[in-house]
């Protein structure tokens, strides 16, 4: 099947201009004007409208087991969902339980991915470490397309890395040619402050954000780049809520250091004052790690995105509903972590970004799509409207709007933490894999259409920056 997409302007991270766009068996065949196209293709009418990539959210977390239950949301509702929102592709996690083989975990998330509805691909975990870890990290590099392992720094007593496994597991990760993501809490730290509060009989909610305070998360994101500089090997920083690790991230790219970090959609737009709400569902809705901060910090990560320091939006997108919520009643430690938004993310983006003018349309596409692209090695693949590129395209609707609520949306979780914003700029047709997937509010989805991205390693790009920064030497440059 093929598909016409005409009358847009299309905006790629580089620029904007006029043109059409030709789909033809799954991949963009044609950009430019009065294209001459064979006859029969479905036709899009894009006036007024922006035909950009498809959004990438590079952090999911589609039926994690976690802390005692399942994530609500499953691969078929979460990509269904994120196509409704113009995103077409997801980088969710593997997280192997410790001391279960890398590979198992990777099968096992590869089998219930395969109800996916839209493109995905998977970082893995490393949660403990010993031979097998280091001989699997080879396998899942060189065999099945992942150059991406996350270390959890946080979860103390269940899959928290401490330093002898980020040690380990960077060093391993540059051999391979992998970049290395964090999730960075300072484990230890969060665990005594949770256990204080309870001592003092804070149990609430409102304790989840007093034993997360944003020096822990300062801290360890400082630890993960200086081991990361030692060993040099690129970092990638995962949902930074606050200033410390934003200033840690901008200090480390000013040296020169290859670090990377993530903003999640989340902690740009709520603050903190949700977990002091006396309604517990309410606030324990709201209870994910790290925690919504205070304002400041908020207008800290909106410059860090706009000034280049914060590369990606992501949603870390990991439901649970107020059933599960329930769990830590009382006892805030017991609560779940995780919220929704992969359905919301472009379009909150969108409105607070473009509608404000922090980004430029070219710079939203940058950062829902272009950037993760390229970070994780599948740009042009993905991230860009060019010839032979994946035809997951996004048509936006500058003008078109939508009141965000749970009663509405497609996400699988009985609350949205956006809920009743208005929003001015919405998509208004989805194309994955050059398929109609979304076309004015109504979803055309096939449970399995989405397929696994291989992501190939960095070994001869970083290899070879590597081997000249230890000569000393720029790159390229040959001795004699
Ligand atoms: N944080 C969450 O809130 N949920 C899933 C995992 C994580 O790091
Ligand atoms: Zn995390
Ligand atoms: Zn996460």
């Amino acid at each position: 099947m093929s598909l016409h997409i005409k009358g847009g302007t299309v905006v790629t991270a580089e620029q904007a201009f006029r043109a059409e766009v030709y789909c033809a068996d799954g991949r963009i065949a044609a950009v430019g004007e009065n294209l001459d196209v064979p006859a029969g293709a479905e036709v899009v009418d894009a006036g007024g409208q922006y035909v950009m990539p498809g959004g990438i959210d590079p952090h999911t977390h589609m039926q994690l087991p976690f802390m005692g239950t399942v994530a609500s949301e499953d691969f078929f509702t979460g990509t269904a969902a994120g196509l409704a929102g113009g995103t077409t592709m997801i980088i969710d996690f593997v997280i192997p339980n410790p001391q279960q083989p890398l590979m198992e975990a990777y099968k096992q998330w590869r089998e219930w991915a395969e109800k996916a509805c839209a493109d995905y691909s998977f970082h893995v975990a490393v949660t403990w470490w010993d031979e097998s870890v280091h001989r699997d990290m080879e396998t899942l590099v060189k065999k099945h397309g992942v150059n991406s392992f996350k270390h959890f720094m946080a979860y103390k007593g269940a899959i928290m890395a401490d330093d002898e496994i980020l040690v380990n597991s960077f060093q391993r990760a540059r051999e391979l040619g992998a970049i290395c993501t964090v999730h960075a809490e300072n484990g230890e730290l969060v665990f005594t402050l949770q256990q204080e509060l309870i001592d003092k009989g804070i149990n609430g909610p409102e304790g989840h954000p007093l034993s997360r305070p944003p020096q822990v998360e300062g801290e360890a994101a400082n630890r993960a780049i200086r081991i990361a500089e030692v060993l040099d090997v690129p970092l990638y920083v995962v949902h930074n809520s606050c200033r410390q690790s934003l200033e840690a991230i901008t200090r480390a790219r000013s040296e020169g250091q290859r670090v990377f970090g993530e903003v999640l959609a989340g902690h740009l737009l709520v603050d903190d004052s949700v977990y002091r709400n006396t309604d517990f569902e309410f606030a324990a809705a709201h209870v994910m790690s790290p925690p919504f901060r205070a304002k400041e910090h908020q207008r800290a990560l909106w410059r860090g995105l706009q000034s280049g320091n914060l590369h990606t939006t992501a949603t870390d997108h990991c439901c649970f509903c107020a059933p599960q919520k329930a769990a830590g009643k009382d006892d805030f430690r017991l609560i779940p972590n995780g919220t929704g938004g992969v359905e919301d993310r472009m379009a909150v983006l969108w409105h607070h970004g473009v509608g404000t003018g922090r980004l430029t349309p070219s710079e939203f596409v940058r950062v829902t799509s272009t950037a993760a692209a390229q970070i994780f090695n599948i740009y042009p693949r993905k991230g860009s409207v060019s010839i032979g590129a994946d035809a997951d395209l996004v048509v936006w609707d500058p003008e078109g709007s939508r009141t965000i609520s749970a009663k509405t949306h497609h996400q699988n979780i009985d609350f949205n933490i956006f809920e009743g914003m208005t929003v001015k700029g919405i998509p208004s047709h989805t194309v994955s894999a050059g398929k109609l997937v979304w076309k004015d509010g109504e979803l055309n989805v096939e449970k399995g259409a989405g397929n696994y991205v291989d992501r190939p390693p960095f070994a001869p790009y970083y290899g070879a920056m590597q081997e000249a920064r230890r000569r000393k030497e720029p790159t390229g440059v040959k001795r004699k």
